[in-house]
């Protein structure tokens, strides 16, 4: 059984994430580690704090506070916001720390030792009036291959090609809206990343079971062609650039490498925080020549980060020349949109994850995102649309079903698991069909395809649903009392199977479920476990109080007012 390292992209710093966020990357990332545990694999799911580079100061800034008060205070909200959403993170770290500085170093020196790094002296924009030059976001203009106004010196949101502050047109600094721009002369690293473009593309083809999108992001970076990055910036915040002494490398005073440089390194500076913490060896699942070859490595981002872990980060690592692990699967997430828009946090339109606790308990928010997430293409989440996933899917088919069945054997089995009867012909289809539906989950979570693997699932809760309707116990039992105790065994099995299915995505009401039927057992369930008669006979049932309550149409018209909605 391979041990599984997953990591989900690391949000930034600046401020907490919206849904989009959530389902994109963090969410997907939980489920399957969550199945992955179940089945009984090792898994290490690391995240971080992503703090580096112009967002971290800006948003700093902003607020009003120095830039470590800032990612001090953050780090601990976007924690403390992950635990309630059930993130099962068995770490997560912060890319200021010191593993993640100590390795970007090295992989800085690894590089330039192989001829991979170069000092150049690059053209900048520098502002005057905030007499600062302006790396990155710093800078905002008119995106020179879409048009889009309003893009980013790194990147346009819109069409998703990275790009260079100075490829902007009519830019202006992000600081203080000032035009008054020119372009000076400053000194920086730049990996060469021309020099291993053969490498990268045999690296990328070789993935050959990779998904659509993830694939044919990085191979269009790839087919546009490779250019040369400045891994360096101008900046105070971040890893700095130190020489041969440990001391500022001579013309690099006040520079620091660049975000997205030391940000994916972070995913294993992570891993070493968490061997610190728990006496754990974090080379064993990094390091091909301390016993890494038995990782499986997953890697969970948004679509807009593709192109750094397909590209970049595979030239930092692969350009070493040292044994690291490389990601063995990407799986690439489309963009959640806010109704017909995007999610903003300035026009008060879309929820962001301390809100949505607000309102509803995490596992709501976990199942819609799930399944009926960004996926295959781009989602829209609206009010009306979640308010029918939860109440059809939820509380009438999983958790209606759960309430029938134990009150049912509270009010005429005494609250115990009954004896007695002959499973039929009725029940051994309904074990095929089961038995099938839950193959059918399995190879869609092995696949990561969470949407196909929530059907499955749903489509197993109906078939209880279907089995109650047709076995009627409530009707045999005014006849046949034994004919009644095997439906009602029967349906409490599927109780204890239905909360085995539902603990990857809904982790808070899973023990829940199970605990009406007097069971703990989470662990992934497999056919051929006798999965319809397990439950010892005589073992006491209690039914919980509601499990999902139906969102009213009074909460989706209050909830659009604060939140935003159709109009
Ligand atoms: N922080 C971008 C983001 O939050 C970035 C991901 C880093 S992954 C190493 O979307
Ligand atoms: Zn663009």
């Amino acid at each position: 059984m391979p041990r599984i390292l997953i990591t989900s992209a690391l949000p930034y710093i600046n401020g907490i994430k919206h849904l989009g966020n959530l389902a994109g990357s963090m969410l997907p990332a939980d489920v399957y580690a969550r199945f992955k545990r179940g089945q009984g694999h090792e898994v290490l799911y690391i995240c971080a704090t992503d703090e580096h580079g112009t967002p971290a100061e800006l948003a700093a800034a902003a607020a009003g506070q120095d830039v470590q008060t800032y990612c001090d205070e953050q780090h601990e909200v976007q924690k403390a916001a992950g635990e309630a959403f059930g993130l099962s993170y068995d770490w997560f770290g912060r890319s200021s720390r010191a593993p993640n500085r100590r390795l970007t170093e090295h992989f800085a020196k690894a590089l330039e030792a192989n001829g991979l790094i170069e000092e150049r002296v690059d053209r900048m924009v520098y502002s005057i009036d905030d007499a600062r030059f302006l790396p990155d976001r710093y800078v905002e203009g008119t995106c020179p291959h879409c048009g889009h106004v309003g893009a980013r010196g790194d990147q346009c949101d819109n069409c998703g090609r990275l790009l260079d502050p100075t490829d902007l047109i009519a830019p202006y600094s992000a600081v203080s809206g000032s035009t008054n721009l020119e372009v000076r002369d400053t000194r920086h690293l730049y990996l060469l990343q021309t020099k291993i473009e053969d490498r990268i593309r045999a690296w990328i083809e070789s993935k050959t079971d990779w998904q659509t999108l993830a694939k044919s992001i990085a191979l269009k970076h790839l087919d546009e062609g490779l250019i040369d990055r400045g891994i360096t910036r101008d900046l105070k915040w971040g890893v700095p650039v130190v020489g041969d002494d440990g001391g500022p490398r001579p013309g690099m005073e006040g520079k620091v490498f660049y975000v997205w440089f030391d940000a994916p390194i972070e995913y294993i500076g992570a891993t070493e925080e968490w061997a610190q913490a728990n006496d754990g060896n974090w080379e064993s699942w990094w390091r091909l020549d301390r016993g890494a070859d038995d990782v499986r490595y997953v890697q969970f981002m948004g679509k807009d980060n593709v192109a750094f872990h397909t590209v970049s980060f595979p030239a930092t690592i692969l350009g070493s020349g040292e044994p690291w692990k490389t990601v063995d699967t990407l799986k690439a997430f489309n963009w959640l949109n806010w109704y017909g828009g995007k999610f903003s946090t300035s026009q008060k339109r879309g929820v962001f994850m301390d809100q949505a606790l607000e309102i509803l308990p995490a596992d709501y928010w976990r199942w819609h995102l799930t399944a009926y997430g960004p996926e295959g293409s781009d989602a829209a989440f609206t009010w009306e649309q979640f308010q029918s996933t939860t109440n059809k899917d939820l509380a009438d088919v999983l958790g209606n079903f759960v309430n029938r069945i134990v009150k049912f054997a509270e009010s005429k089995f005494e609250g115990v698991v009954p004896d007695g009867g002959e499973p039929g012909p009725l029940e051994a289809k309904l074990e095929a069909d089961v038995a099938a539906g839950i193959a059918e989950a399995t190879a869609a979570f092995e696949a990561m395809e969470f949407r196909k693997a929530c059907v499955a699932l749903r489509a197993v809760w109906v078939l209880g649903n279907e089995y109650l309707q047709e076995a009627a116990p409530w009707t045999a039992y005014k006849t046949d009392v034994e004919r009644s105790a095997v439906g009602v065994r029967t349906g409490l099995n599927l109780v204890a199977l239905f909360a085995r299915l539902a603990a990857p995505v809904m982790p808070f009401t899973a023990p829940t479920i199970a605990a009406t039927v007097g069971e703990s057992d989470l662990s992934w369930p497999t056919a051929g476990e006798g999965l319809l008669d397990r439950l010892p006979r005589g073992q006491k049932v209690a039914s919980a109080e509601v499990l999902f309550k139906k969102i009213e149409d009074a909460q989706v018209a209050e909830w659009s007012e604060r939140f935003g909605g159709a109009d």
